[in-house]
């Protein structure tokens, strides 16, 4: 009885609210097909103080990599083979409430009702927090999906960083400014894997976003609304680059333009791509 009293309880915690209606927001937006994406997002100790308080662990996983930086962090994490359209109407079943209990181990305190397990990307969303963290202490989330734009982008135009840095800056003014160190491009690699989420994680020592050609998008932020908002940008710069790619164009937006833009809101830009 007191443990379905405090299910209820955390259920309307106010981050697993937030995760699950940015991952319905996610789903709306025709990004997360079926069971596509996921999601991790650090808890602050303050956010789950109720949980703290009771600390059942319910169940380990297991890591064969190093996640001393994160020893003692709290993380929400969607469920490996969870639906993104699920999450809002049934949060416990979809999502998991973690700790990183030593350098191999999360402990799940909360969630994963009927038996799941993290995310099969829980590696590669790990190894992202902690090259996040290293660059910035406010670092929280990740968040990974299949925008559709973006994976027609993988097809059409070549895999290099710098000119999809380039390309996107130019599609709208608002690019720039919302990823001004640019967007970071991988190959075709196996997800899931080893491979993909060291490469990943080593692009995230110098970018928010990271583009798994013909896959999807992996954006990090210090904020939901920060991870969402460039994902959201990202997407639409992608979009105006596929219905405008084989139309004649009469004017664009400059290098001089840019610079100029970068130069009135004081922007840090990637240097080295339009100058
Ligand atoms: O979780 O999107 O990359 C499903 C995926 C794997
Ligand atoms: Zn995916």
């Amino acid at each position: 009885m007191k443990r379905k009293y405090y299910q209820r309880e955390v259920i309307k915690m106010s981050c697993v609210m937030d995760v699950a209606e940015i991952l319905d927001l996610l789903y709306k937006h025709g990004w997360d097909e079926r069971n596509g994406g996921n999601l991790s997002y650090l808890l602050e100790e303050e956010e789950v103080r109720d949980i703290v308080k009771e600390e059942v662990t319910l169940k380990t996983f297991h890591y064969n990599f190093d996640l001393t930086p994160l020893i003692g962090k709290y993380l929400i994490i969607t469920g490996t083979g969870k639906y993104f359209k699920n999450c809002l109407k049934d949060p416990s079943n979809n999502l998991g409430i973690m700790k990183v209990t030593d350098a191999h181990t999360l402990s799940l305190l909360w969630g994963y009702d009927d038996g799941g397990r993290p995310t099969s990307e829980a590696p590669t969303h790990l190894k992202c927090h902690i090259e996040r963290l290293k660059v910035d202490s406010k670092h929280r989330i990740v968040i990974h999906c299949h925008p559709t734009n973006v994976i027609c982008m993988t097809h059409v135009h070549d895999l290099d960083s710098a000119h999809w840095t380039k390309d996107l800056w130019k599609m709208q003014t608002e690019s720039i400014v919302v990823f001004p160190e640019g967007i970071a491009v991988l190959p075709w690699i196996l997800c899931g894997g080893e491979e993909i989420g060291e490469a990943t994680a080593y692009k995230m020592k110098e970018y928010r976003s990271v583009v798994w050609a013909q896959h999807g998008l992996f954006c990090t932020g210090r904020s939901i609304d920060e991870a969402f908002g460039l994902i959201e940008t990202i997407e639409k710069a992608a979009e105006i680059y596929i219905k405008i790619c084989d139309k004649k164009i009469y004017q664009t937006i400059s290098d001089e333009n840019l610079q100029l833009l970068a130069h009135a809101f004081n922007i840090d830009y990637r240097k080295g791509i339009i100058d």
